[in-house]
């Protein structure tokens, strides 16, 4: 899948709000999809920017008190600085404001109307204003909300130029057919596939309820229409090359592939091909749709204060640890948690563990039996099977980045560094140089100095910086033609002396953010976890707490015989610890003979002569050989257990109810 110009892009953010942790993500991946395109050598332009235009950011402005311009102005900057920051390779930053973009979307929309594909109407239907987006009736919810976004929607009925989308889909559908990698990761393209065999509307493209948009070219004299905010930043793929203004510079069309959240897939997958067959633009090669970062596993929201903020974790942690974590921590295409706990753990292990340390060991090693210097060249006479599981492992790499596969790319680049750990464990320099093998302990650290210096090319475009220091350690500079050198021709290294360093990644023991959200989150949890506990505790105390019983009508309750009765004889059991032998009145012609088990809490003694209430319509039953033909009415809580008598005398047999 080699072409020698790469064209990579993010999308174009709204201006509506600052960068956070899902905007850090799409141009990070960017990012190194087009450092890496430039290490192999391809021709490579990387474009991000803002999206400026549409009623959202009118009324973003507004509530703000700003005028539109200078509010876009001032939120475009935001962006614009942070990329900087976070030192984005991108060639050209586009703001859909610009001139050029403008006259660009203008051009466009002639062409189409040109080639019959954009006609005159009215509009009616209801508008997501967040999402820029009509919906039918039928994909509301409730009637009212917007499907997407869950905000309420608004009827907007309007005159509109359309977009004849309906005229494509057969041709869209052969596209998604004939290109199987079109959109990745491939799940998503069968999603697509499945929307657009549904059927598709035309697309309205202008809008006259707000007038902060790309006007109408002046020929269609029409000026109350602004063009639809997405027909105008879909167009930034294409106007930021020169369409429109200056198309020599179109050779970089078409992309090599259009970085999106999954939030925006239908458009990058479907609208905006169709408008380029329109255009008689050749069509992307690929739309890469990622998925959504969560935080502590809850969808990140302004008014739950959890959003990632990306710039505190890259001064907390280090934005190429920040890279690195994001990149590996989820599968393309899936959806990924940011808890401080998996950062740390990959800081800590993978890159401190797994690759700081084999750096550390070949200064240590090299400075203790060599003053320094390192020699590859008798690497393979004795280590050729270590050197061939490397080169397995980095041939299989090379697909993954742009499939999309970060994170199988990373993993299955972490394999050299487990061959060098293990050499080391299985050689022993350090029994090697004792016996004298020299030249075998010198070869050993001639492997180390080598997988570093291959893992590092191959991991530069994710890790820029820290890689260009581990390179320099071992002697030689991140360029395309040591790439090719070192990585792709598998040329020796030329002797180095390593320098005593500082560890690249020292280890980080506690989290370094305050997360207010987790530790509320943390409490809430506690808190649920100690009512439950309390209520068990209250339940198993209580026994005659209502909690948990079943209801039950009158009816039924009326079928317990409750009675009045006195005790008229009272013994203990012989041999129970528990249990009373009572004779009790209950107004009939002979006492009930009542086995109770309260010895516990009260004497014979203390029973005799007393009222109490009994069940009195209990089948018998049989208590340490004792016929027992009642039970009596008792309390019982933590503090012990008391009978349940009458207020006042009463006689016997008087019926409770
Ligand atoms: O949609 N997780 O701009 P936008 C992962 N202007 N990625 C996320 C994310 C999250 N929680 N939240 C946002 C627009 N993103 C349009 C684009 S392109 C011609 C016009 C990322 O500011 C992700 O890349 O709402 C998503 O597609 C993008 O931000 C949306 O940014």
């Amino acid at each position: 899948m080699s072409c020698h110009k790469s064209y990579i892009t993010t999308p174009i953010y709204y201006v509506n709000d600052v960068a956070h942790i899902g905007h850090a993500y799409t141009t990070i991946i960017a990012d190194t999809l087009a450092r890496y395109a430039r290490l192999i050598g391809e021709d490579t332009f990387f474009l991000t920017g803002t999206d400026e235009h549409g009623q959202k950011i009118e009324e973003a402005a507004k509530s703000r008190g700003k005028e539109t311009q200078a509010y876009a102005d001032e939120i475009s900057k935001t962006f614009r600085d942070l990329w900087d920051e976070f030192d984005i390779s991108y060639d050209k930053f586009i703001r859909t404001t610009d001139e050029d973009h403008k006259k660009g979307v203008q051009k466009a929309f002639t062409v189409m109307y040109d080639n019959g594909d954009i006609y005159k109407d009215t509009y009616s239907g209801h508008y997501c204003i967040s999402c820029e987006t009509f919906f039918p009736e039928t994909q509301l919810v409730d009637g009212e909300f917007c499907p997407d976004c869950g905000k309420p929607t608004s009827i907007v009925e309007e005159e509109s130029y359309f977009f004849k989308l309906s005229a494509y889909e057969d041709r869209l559908l052969a596209w998604y057919k004939e290109n199987p990698e079109c959109i990745l990761p491939k799940s998503k393209r069968n999603e697509v596939i499945r929307f657009v065999e549904g059927g598709l509307n035309d697309l309205s493209i202008t809008r006259t309820s707000f007038d902060w948009g790309v006007k109408l070219p002046e020929k269609f004299n029409d000026p109350k229409h602004v063009m639809y905010v997405w027909l105008d930043a879909l167009m930034n793929y294409v106007t930021a090359l020169g369409y429109g203004t200056d198309d020599a510079k179109m050779d970089y069309w078409p992309a090599r592939v259009h970085l999106i959240g999954k939030d925006i897939l239908r458009f990058h997958a479907i609208y905006w091909p169709a408008f380029l067959m329109s255009l008689g633009l050749p069509l992307p090669k690929h739309i890469g749709a990622h998925g959504w970062w969560t935080r502590n596993g809850e969808k990140m929201s302004k008014s739950k204060g959890n959003v990632v903020n990306p710039k505190e974790v890259a001064d907390a942690y280090g934005l190429e640890n920040f890279r690195y974590f994001m990149l590996r921590e989820v599968p393309f295409g899936g959806d990924g948690d940011f808890s401080q706990r998996a950062l740390m753990d990959r800081i800590n292990s993978d890159l401190g563990n797994d690759l700081g340390n084999l750096l550390n060991r070949l200064i240590g090693m090299s400075g203790k039996y060599f003053e320094g210097r390192v020699e590859c060249d008798n690497v393979a006479k004795y280590y050729q099977s270590e050197l061939d599981e490397v080169e397995a492992s980095l041939e299989k790499l090379n697909p993954f980045i742009f499939e999309l596969q970060l994170h199988r790319y990373l993993e299955e680049l972490w394999r050299p560094l487990t061959v060098a750990n293990r050499a080391i464990d299985k050689y022993q320099p350090w029994t090697m140089i004792k016996e004298g093998k020299t030249e075998e302990t010198m070869a050993l650290n001639g492997l180390i100095a080598t997988i570093l210096a291959k893992v590092s090319l191959m991991l530069h475009a994710v890790m820029p910086k820290t890689t260009t220091t581990i390179c320099n350690a071992l002697g030689f500079e991140v360029t395309p033609e040591n790439f090719e050198k070192i990585v792709k021709n598998g040329e020796i290294l030329t002797p180095f002396i390593t320098q005593k360093r500082e560890p690249l990644f020292p280890r980080i023991e506690e989290e370094l953010l305050v997360d207010e959200r987790a530790e509320a989150l943390k409490k809430e949890k506690e808190e649920a976890e100690a009512k439950k506990k309390a209520q068990k505790e209250a339940k198993k105390a209580n026994k005659n707490s209502t909690e948990g019983v079943a209801l039950i009508g009158i009816d039924q309750f009326f079928q317990t015989s409750l009675k009045v009765g006195t005790v008229v004889k009272a013994e203990e059991v012989p041999k129970s610890k528990k249990l009373l032998l009572l004779q009790v009145d209950l107004g009939e012609d002979e006492p009930r003979q009542i086995v109770a088990g309260i010895k516990e809490w009260y004497s014979a003694e203390d029973m005799l002569d007393t009222q109490v209430c009994v069940v009195a319509n209990l089948k018998p039953a049989k208590l340490m050989g004792m016929v027992s033909e009642g039970m009596l009415l008792a309390a019982k809580d933590k503090d012990g257990l008391c009978m349940v008598r009458p207020e006042k005398p009463k006689t016997n047999g008087t019926p409770i109810g």
